[in-house]
């Protein structure tokens, strides 16, 4: 049977499980660690140490059940640890969607921001249980944790949207966020350093 043919989903009840960190009933989860982020820290020489010293798990993505097909709405929890690289906060690989099209994110746990971007303008929003931060068709979207606890989100978003993670790589994200002084600091987007594993020794 063709994707498109698959009939919608029966109606069912979705809650959170213990301490916002799942959705029940369960379904795909995924986990990223620093290994998996290559490329998007500006500081390449402090992620390579990172990735040697124990590759540390950045992030996990908790979903429920409903599939990322068209005309359904997926969800998932994000859980984002705290740290920092090469001054850095942790953050998500960050995607566009290849269909355009809106997004939404309710902050659970911990302190966070929605970073932006459409190609030419950056928007930072702040992020805290009780937000719903609104993502519009046609901007990329990356969030980071800039607290010291796992800052944790519910993404609703459409099964056809898709995730496009080469754009990010590719046109950055405008602005980087970075641990000031007194809080976040927002400095303007500048590409990976070359690493070292092409590099002479
Ligand atoms: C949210 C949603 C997911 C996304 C996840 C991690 O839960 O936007 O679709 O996969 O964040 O973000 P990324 O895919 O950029 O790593
Ligand atoms: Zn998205």
């Amino acid at each position: 049977m063709s994707r498109s043919a698959t009939p919608p989903l029966e109606p069912f009840a979705i809650r959170f499980g213990e301490s916002n960190q799942t959705l029940e009933p369960p379904g795909p989860t995924l986990q990223r660690r620093m290994s998996d982020l290559a490329g998007l820290f500006a500081d390449t020489g402090a992620w390579e140490r990172a990735v040697a010293d124990g590759d540390p798990l950045v992030y996990t993505v908790s979903s429920s059940p409903v599939p990322e097909t068209p005309r359904e709405l997926p969800q998932s929890i994000t859980t984002i640890y705290p740290g920092q690289t090469g001054g850095e906060f942790w953050m998500t690989k960050g995607h566009q969607h290849p269909d355009p099209q809106g997004e939404i994110y309710l902050g659970l746990d911990g302190r966070g921001g929605l970073l932006l971007f459409d190609g030419e303008r950056a928007q930072w929003l702040d992020m805290a249980p009780g937000v719903i931060g609104y993502i519009p068709p046609g901007w990329a979207h990356r969030s980071v944790n800039v607290g010291d606890e796992p800052y944790r989100f519910l993404a609703v978003y459409p099964g056809s949207a898709g995730h496009d993670y080469g754009w990010v790589l590719e046109h950055g994200m405008g602005l980087r966020a970075r641990r000031g002084a007194s809080g976040v600091d927002l400095v303007p987007y500048r590409a990976a350093e070359p690493g070292s594993a092409g590099a002479p020794h």
